[in-house]
C-alpha cells in the first residue's frame, strides 16, 4: 500500500460533524507537537453531500472531499480510514476498510450491538495477521490525570480495588423541548445515554482498574418520549423545529452497579438530565491503600489520597496533571497551563502512530470495545427484566 513517503501515513475520514471535527484537529496538531516516528497527512473526508463535505474538507484541513466512504478504500494515497459517523455505519466502514488492508480507528462506541462488534473484531484479529491493525477511540483515556490514574493504580499505589464510583453526567437535552438528534435515535445510536456516555465510564473504569465487569444489575429510564425535531444541529444542541415531532427511542439515563474480576464492587450512573453538570465525567476508585479521584470538568486535576501516611497530615492530595513527568507532559505548555477536551484526542493519534510505527496493536484495541459492548447489552437486559443480575462471561 503506497500512503506517500515511508514515514507518513495518509488518512481518509469518514463524517465530519462533532466528532469528525475534533479528529481533525487531532490529525493535524499532533505531528505539530510530537516528534511522530509516523506522519499522518490528512488525504481526504468523505460524506454523502458534495457541497457539504467540500466546506467541510476546507473548514477541517482535509486535502480532497469524496463522496462516499468507498471511495476511500480504493485510493493508494489513504491507510487508514478514520470512522466518525454515527453507530449504525461503523461495522459496514470498518469490516470493509479491514479487508481493503487499511488500518482502521473507529469512535465509540464500537457498534450498535454484540453481533456487530463480534463482526469487527473478527475482522479486526483476521486483519492484524496481515499487519493491518484497528482501534476504537475511548478518548478519555489520553486525558493526562486518567492516564496517570492507571500508573498509580498498576503501580500498586492504592491497593486492592474495594470501589468504583463511576459517572456521565450531561444536561443537554434535560430540556423536554430541547430538539430530536441522531443519539436519541436506536436505530442510528444503538442506544442512549448508556452506550453514548456510559460507555465510556465503563471502559475507564476497566482501564484504570485494569480489571473486568463479571456481572451487572441496571436500570434505564426515558424521561421524555417526544421531542420537537432538530431544524439545524452542531456539536450537541440543535435549533428546535417547532411544527414537527419525533419520538425518542432509546434511554435517556442508566443506572447500573457492577462487580469487578478483583472482588470490588462498581456503580455507574449516565444521565443527559443532570442540569448543570455540562460534561461531569467522575470517576473514584477507593484501594485497600488508597483513593483516586477524577472529575472531567477539571480534567488537569487528579486527586489522591495516600492511607500509607501519618493520619495527622494525610488528606487528598490535588495533582495538577501539567508537569513534564505526567503522561503526555512536556510536549504543551509550561506546568499549570492546563490542557482541554481536544487534547485527548491528539493524544489518541500520537499512540495510535506510534504503535503502528513499532508494528504494535493499539490500545483499545476492537476486542475492548466488544467488551465494553457486551457490558452494555447486559445492562440493556437486566433493565428489561426489572434490574435482576445478569453475569458477564
Ligand atoms: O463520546 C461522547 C459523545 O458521544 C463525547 O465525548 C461527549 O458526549 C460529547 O458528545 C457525547
Amino acid at each position: 500500500m503506497s500512503t506517500g513517503k515511508s514515514n507518513e501515513l495518509g488518512v481518509g475520514m469518514v463524517g465530519y460533524a462533532f466528532m469528525g471535527a475534533a479528529h481533525s484537529q487531532a490529525w493535524r496538531t499532533a505531528p505539530r507537537f510530537f516528534d511522530l516516528p509516523l506522519v499522518p497527512r490528512m488525504r481526504a473526508v468523505a460524506g454523502r453531500d458534495a457541497s457539504a463535505v467540500r466546506a467541510a474538507a476546507e473548514r477541517l484541513g482535509w486535502d480532497d472531499a469524496v463522496v462516499g466512504w468507498r471511495d476511500l478504500l480504493t485510493r493508494d494515497d489513504v491507510g487508514l480510514v478514520d470512522v466518525c459517523t454515527p453507530g449504525d455505519a461503523h461495522a459496514e466502514i470498518a469490516v470493509a476498510a479491514l479487508e481493503s488492508g487499511k488500518h482502521v480507528m473507529c469512535e465509540k462506541p464500537l457498534a450498535n450491538s454484540v453481533a456487530e462488534a463480534e463482526t469487527m473484531v473478527a475482522a479486526a484479529e483476521a486483519a492484524a495477521a496481515r499487519g493491518v491493525r484497528a482501534m476504537v477511540g475511548f478518548t478519555y483515556r489520553r486525558v493526562p490525570a486518567i492516564a496517570l490514574a492507571r500508573q498509580l493504580v498498576e503501580q500498586g499505589r492504592i491497593g486492592q480495588v474495594r470501589h468504583v464510583r463511576a459517572q456521565y453526567l450531561q444536561d443537554w437535552i434535560a430540556d423536554p423541548q430541547a430538539p430530536m438528534s441522531w443519539r436519541l435515535d436506536k436505530q442510528k445510536a444503538g442506544s442512549g445515554a448508556l452506550g453514548d456516555i456510559g460507555a465510556h465510564v465503563v471502559d475507564l473504569a476497566q482501564y484504570v482498574t485494569g480489571e473486568s465487569l463479571t456481572g451487572v444489575s441496571g436500570l434505564l429510564e426515558t424521561f421524555v418520549h417526544e421531542r420537537p425535531e432538530a431544524a439545524s444541529s452542531s456539536g450537541l444542541s440543535g435549533v428546535a423545529d417547532a411544527g414537527r415531532t419525533a419520538r425518542v427511542t432509546v434511554d435517556d439515563a442508566a443506572v447500573f452497579l457492577g462487580r469487578l474480576s478483583g472482588g470490588g464492587l462498581a456503580s455507574f450512573e449516565a444521565t443527559r438530565f443532570a442540569w448543570g453538570r455540562k460534561n461531569a465525567i467522575r470517576l473514584e476508585v477507593n484501594g485497600s491503600k488508597g483513593s483516586l479521584a477524577f472529575d472531567f470538568e477539571d480534567m488537569n486535576l487528579l486527586h489522591f489520597f495516600d492511607a500509607t501516611e501519618e493520619a495527622a497530615t494525610a488528606g487528598f492530595r490535588r495533582i495538577v496533571v501539567t508537569e513534564p513527568e505526567h503522561p503526555y507532559g512536556g510536549h504543551w505548555w509550561p506546568p499549570g497551563h492546563g490542557l482541554g477536551y481536544e487534547h485527548a484526542f491528539t493524544h489518541q493519534v500520537v499512540d495510535l502512530m506510534g504503535d503502528l510505527a513499532a508494528g504494535r496493536q493499539p490500545t483499545p484495541s476492537f476486542r475492548d470495545g466488544l467488551e465494553v459492548q457486551r457490558v452494555l447489552d447486559a445492562v440493556e437486559r437486566s433493565a428489561a427484566a426489572g434490574g435482576g443480575w445478569v453475569p458477564l462471561p
